[in-house]
């Protein structure tokens, strides 16, 4: 049985005055919430999914939490994000609400993509984040592409201001062509993107010292781009936070790329239907040791005094509500209107004799009518 090779020992941060000691109670404790919503929400989905309520890939993020908590909270509100499959976890924490995650994943309109994408899409324009996409390393080309339009609109059309580009991908999409060539433009070019490998060890089963040469110094992948690269421990938020705030303020300023080996882990398989024969249960038992929700709890009790047993149960038991809520809502939710919905939204303009919205797409005279 292969063994894994992450998390290792990434250095920490050394003062003993951390920055994100700096931080209010009320954020670290809107991190706990977010991290707490997204484990409940994860569980919700794999009942779901058992029941036959959700269809098609579904990816949960339990044991990853304070990777997508953790690097969005140290974005603006406009900064562009893209991910992978696995992407429940940064559509809640970058602001998608429930409802219209769960409902996307039911297939419903009023999911975030219509209910036309699925598990693996979660779109959401308002919130800045770009998807949720199923091949794997095909974000990283885009992640670039955002990044480019951002520095664009600032530099050239003189809009706006600095944005950093968040683009996550797994350990295996660091093998893929298209990663490499969006890394070499990314520094050609100076484009603010930071790439977060989020490291969970495995890339379906397999280990990633049987996927990746070199594998325990991933950042050498961007080293040798010239690019900034730093490895985190993406289980404690805390660490997180005081080693990635100055990542993304070094990108904005001064517009260019970083690279991120952020070491994880995942709870659950790979996706559904994962008999997980790869890895042992002591493994996962050990890593779960390390809950990076239990950890940040334990600071806000024991180090901040900043919650107690009781307003513990109290928020755990609304995010309860609030996911059963989106359970209910997914539910009772309309289907998408096939003849509305089919074949709008799509780059190939449909056929004359397959569609009834043939002569309008998107409310524009369909062009090749
Ligand atoms: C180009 C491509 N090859 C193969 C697949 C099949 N596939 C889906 S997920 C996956 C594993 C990726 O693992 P990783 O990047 O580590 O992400 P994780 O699932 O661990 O989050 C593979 C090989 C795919 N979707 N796209
Ligand atoms: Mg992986």
């Amino acid at each position: 049985m292969a063994q894994v090779t992450t998390p290792g020992s990434p250095p920490k941060p050394s003062s003993s005055r951390r920055p994100v000691d700096s931080l209010s109670n009320e954020t670290l404790l809107g991190w706990l919430r977010s991290m707490q919503l997204i484990r409940e929400f994860e569980t919700r989905t794999q009942q779901a999914y058992q029941q036959a309520k959700i269809g098609g890939f579904c990816h949960v993020y339990s044991g990853q939490e304070a990777c997508a908590v953790g690097t969005i909270g140290c974005l603006k509100d406009d900064d562009p994000v893209i991910t992978a499959y696995r992407d429940h976890g940064h559509a809640l924490a970058r602001g998608m609400t429930a409802r219209a995650c769960m409902a996307e994943m039911y297939g419903k309109a009023p999911g975030c993509a219509k209910g036309k994408g699925g598990s693996m899409h979660m779109f959401d324009k308002p919130n800045h984040l770009y998807g949720g996409h199923g091949i794997v390393g095909a974000q990283t080309p885009l992640g670039a592409g955002l990044a480019f339009a951002t520095r664009y609109e600032w530099e050239v059309m003189g809009k706006g201001s600095k944005r950093v580009c968040l683009c996550y991908l797994g350990d295996g999409a660091v093998d893929q062509g298209a990663f490499h060539e969006a890394l070499n433009l990314s520094a050609l070019f100076g484009l603010p993107v930071i790439y977060i490998i989020e490291n969970n060890g495995y890339s379906m089963g397999t280990a990633i010292g049987r996927h990746t040469a070199n594998h325990e110094n991933l950042i050498d992948r961007g080293k040798s781009y010239g690019i900034h690269s730093v490895q985190i421990d993406g289980l404690d938020i805390r660490d997180v936070y005081d080693q990635f705030q100055p990542v993304v303020e070094m990108c904005r300023e001064e517009q260019k790329p970083a690279f991120v080996d952020l070491l994880t882990y995942r709870y659950q398989g790979h996706s559904m239907s994962d008999p997980q024969k790869y890895r042992t249960k002591d493994e996962v038992d050990q890593f779960k040791t390390k809950d990076s929700i239990a950890a940040l709890l334990d600071h806000l009790m024991n180090d901040r005094g900043a919650i107690d047993e009781d307003a513990w149960k109290a928020m755990r038991s609304e995010i309860r509500d609030e996911v059963k809520d989106s359970v209910e809502f997914a539910e009772s939710a309309e289907a998408p209107d096939v003849d509305q919905e089919l074949y709008s939204d799509v780059f190939v303009f449909p056929q004359p004799n397959l569609s009834p919205t043939r002569d309008y797409i998107h409310g524009s005279k369909n062009p090749l009518l």
